[in-house]
């Protein structure tokens, strides 16, 4: 065997013993280098003869050639080990189920929300939203609450700071502006509700300084006590899930309405730490309500000789602790995963979802 393939079939038996990158680098080094056996090799030409070169000279490149190559293949071969060796060490077995401690529960004021307004939007009413944040007009004046009321006071309102247009703004401090906002913009017949936060500066197990309210609104010719009663008792029929309750209406003042009524709800408090209801010598407190004031309506552009309307409103959060027996208001917004995974509840199934997607 001539010295070229003597050196050939070494190299090629080095590049194919190479065990990893590296090893092979110090090969290709060794070989195609500078300093390397092939470049060695190929300074010699220059000193041939012509005819010796000619037979020399393709032998050299034909060396070069063939380990050029092997290096690139057997670089390959070794990149794709690499990766089997990875991908076979990272296996993930997709078809395992989630960790069912990872699940998460819907919020029992979003639960209480979510059933509320569908017992609404059964009796035909819509959802009306509005800013957190509202012009001090539409969550005062317009309600014909004057400037001197108490709910105005600084211990009761959280105050933003004045516009640069001297406009005054307040974190309302009940979802009453929806309404106004809702008459302002449209035209009778009208049937709200106005979920959503509201803000008063308070705090103790049964206030919070951020709670939730639920405000009805209906306004149409004709509108009267009668249809606010019936309202009243079918939606606490449908959310209590009782057939026969008991009201009691009394008398109340709000400024935005006239007359008005604060109603409570016949319930069982003799047994510790339950509340029944329907039956029972107490009275449980629901919330306000009354017929929306004359001025009122004509401070929302509405016409009062022509319609009528009724309002009512009460806490979202406060229906939540009665329905599902939690104690201490302030609990809803401490975002302990404990208490959530305890009072709260699987997430909606949607039913023609149900039993998967095949279906
Ligand atoms: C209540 C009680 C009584 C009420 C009134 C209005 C409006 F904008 F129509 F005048 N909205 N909500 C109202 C009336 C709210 O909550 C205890």
């Amino acid at each position: 065997m001539s010295d070229v393939a003597a050196l050939q079939s070494d190299l090629l038996a080095q590049i194919a013993g190479a065990a990893d990158e590296a090893a092979l680098e110090v090969v290709r080094v060794a070989a195609l280098g500078k300093k390397g056996s092939i470049s060695e090799l190929m300074k010699t030409l220059g000193a041939l003869s012509p005819e010796e070169r000619k037979v020399q000279g393709p032998l050299l490149n034909g060396l070069r050639d063939a380990v050029t190559e092997a290096i690139a293949a057997r670089k390959a071969a070794l990149g794709e080990a690499a990766l089997e060796q990875r991908l076979a060490g990272e296996t993930l077995d997709i078809t395992l189920p989630p960790r069912p401690e990872n699940s998460g529960t819907v919020h029992p004021i979003s639960q209480v929300l979510e059933e509320v307004t569908a017992i609404f939007a059964g009796m035909g009413f819509s959802v009306a939203e509005g800013p957190d944040v509202e012009h001090d007009d539409y969550n005062f004046t317009r309600l014909n609450i004057p400037p001197d009321h108490p709910a105005r006071q600084m211990q009761d309102t959280f105050y933003v700071a004045p516009q640069a247009d001297g406009s005054s703004h307040v974190l309302r401090t009940h979802t009453s502006p929806v309404q106004v906002r809702t008459m302002l913009n449209g035209k009778p017949p009208i049937r709200i509700i106005s979920p959503g936060r509201t803000y008063r500066v308070d705090s103790d197990a049964t206030h919070s300084p951020m709670f939730h309210q639920v405000e009805a609104l209906v306004i149409d010719e004709g509108i009267h006590l009668g249809h606010l009663k019936w309202t009243i008792e079918e939606f606490c029929k449908a959310f209590f899930e009782i057939d026969s309750i008991e009201l009691r209406a009394r008398p109340s003042f709000f400024p935005f309405t006239e007359p008005s009524l604060e109603w409570d709800m016949r319930c069982d408090r003799s047994v510790p730490g339950k509340i029944t209801f329907g039956s029972g010598q107490d009275w449980l407190e629901l919330g306000g309500s009354g017929m929306v004031h004359r001025k009122v309506l004509e401070n929302c552009g509405i016409d009062a000789k022509r319609y009528s309307g009724f309002a009512l409103g009460f806490g979202l959060d406060r229906m939540a602790m009665l329905k599902y027996g939690i104690a201490d208001i302030r609990s809803f917004f401490e975002g302990d995963v404990r208490w959530l995974k305890h009072y709260g509840f699987a997430a909606l199934v949607i039913p023609s979802l149900e039993g998967g997607l095949s279906k």
